[in-house]
């Protein structure tokens, strides 16, 4: 933690009056909450490198972004890094990259969506974020991780662990192998959805998570936090990981898998926020397909979930050894429910 406050120092003054906890869940970066009499001013987080290579092109991708909402005169908001002292976007420090973001006034997020108005809210924001962009030059945001929601290579890297993983989890899970490729299905269409230009790509957030939200005093969403994925997609990956991350009242970490299941009010909710705002840019095909997005990103997740497990757990962080089979299993169940509330 000491070392911390050395990090701190590269970007604000007088850091002996604040003090630094750690904040949040995510299985990807370290974030930290920064106080100032109780009071939480900023969020100091550590890139983790290892997953996003060009921790630059995250930093250039919000600037041009926020200087688009400034140019059109939008109230769409973006919380921005602040920079150095130096006026670099990061603190670099023993190949670690560190940045520090305001914290929004007045905002709190929330880990699980209790009710359907939460759902709502969030899927209005994420759905306002990318009509905001609807007219930005896409292709001019940088790749921050090559292939993220790119189906096809989810499932070339799963084949490739079914090959070169660990025999023993392989050996051990012939069912659930099975299961995925009963499902193959879903990777076709998306290979058609590539080809068939009637999807179109957007600025797209890629991980619409409730905790990605942040909501004011009455519940309101205010604006969505954790730009790091954002770079061109489809709207099946905004709308599918509502989908996978609102309808179950037990997330993914959940072990009983009878507690697993899809909330129709939730789906309904989910559905209405992000066509407030999203219905009239969408092609004919697209609105056809928005059940699409809910087997997409639930797939792939448990795709991607067990293909760390058969790598012996490399990409995601885990607690316990069966942690990615645990996820896996469970993210199976919650296809098996959705397709249940969408038939
Ligand atoms: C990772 O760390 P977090 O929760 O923001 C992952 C997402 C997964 C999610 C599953 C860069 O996001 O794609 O959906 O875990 N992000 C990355 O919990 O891989
Ligand atoms: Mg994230």
């Amino acid at each position: 933690m000491e070392a911390l406050y050395t990090v701190l120092d590269a970007f604000i003054d007088q850091v002996s009056d604040h003090s630094i906890e750690v904040f949040g869940s995510g299985l990807i970066h370290h974030s930290y909450v920064v106080k100032k009499n109780e009071e939480k001013v900023y969020i100091l987080q550590e890139v983790n490198h290892t997953v996003f290579k060009w921790p630059e092109n995250i930093a250039n991708n919000i600037e041009s972004l926020s200087a688009w909402l400034r140019k059109t005169g939008s109230n769409t908001m973006l919380p921005c890094p602040v920079k150095t002292k130096d006026h670099e976007h990061y603190h670099l420090i023993n190949g670690a990259y560190y940045r520090l973001i305001p914290f929004v006034e007045n905002s709190h997020s929330i880990n699980v969506c209790n009710i359907p108005e939460e759902a709502y809210q969030a899927s209005l924001q994420f759905g306002n974020f990318t009509a905001s962009f609807q007219h930005f030059p896409v292709d001019s945001l940088k790749p921050t991780i090559i292939g993220f929601h790119d189906l096809s290579f989810r499932w070339k890297q799963f084949r490739e662990a079914l090959n070169n993983g660990n025999s023993e989890r392989i050996n051990a899970t012939t069912q659930i192998i099975a299961d995925l490729e009963d499902d193959y299905a879903i990777v076709s269409f998306y290979d058609k959805i590539l080809n068939a230009r009637t999807f179109s790509s957007r600025v797209t957030h890629h991980d619409t998570k409730i905790s990605n939200v942040l909501f004011d005093d009455h519940q309101k969403g205010i604006c969505v936090i954790d730009l790091d994925t954002v770079m061109p997609g489809f709207f099946i990956s905004d709308l599918g990981d509502m989908f996978r991350t609102y309808l179950s009242p037990a997330n993914e970490e959940e072990k009983d898998m009878n507690l697993v299941e899809a909330r129709r009010e939730f789906y309904q909710a989910i559905i209405e926020g992000y066509k407030e705002r999203m219905a009239d840019q969408m092609s004919t095909d697209e609105i056809k397909h928005l059940n699409y997005a809910g087997e997409f990103m639930i797939y792939m997740q448990a795709l991607r979930f067990f293909t760390d497990f058969l790598n012996n757990d490399i990409y995601y962080n885990t607690q316990y050894p069966d942690n990615n089979l645990v996820r896996t299993l469970n993210q199976l169940k919650l296809l098996k429910s959705f397709r249940g509330i969408i038939a």
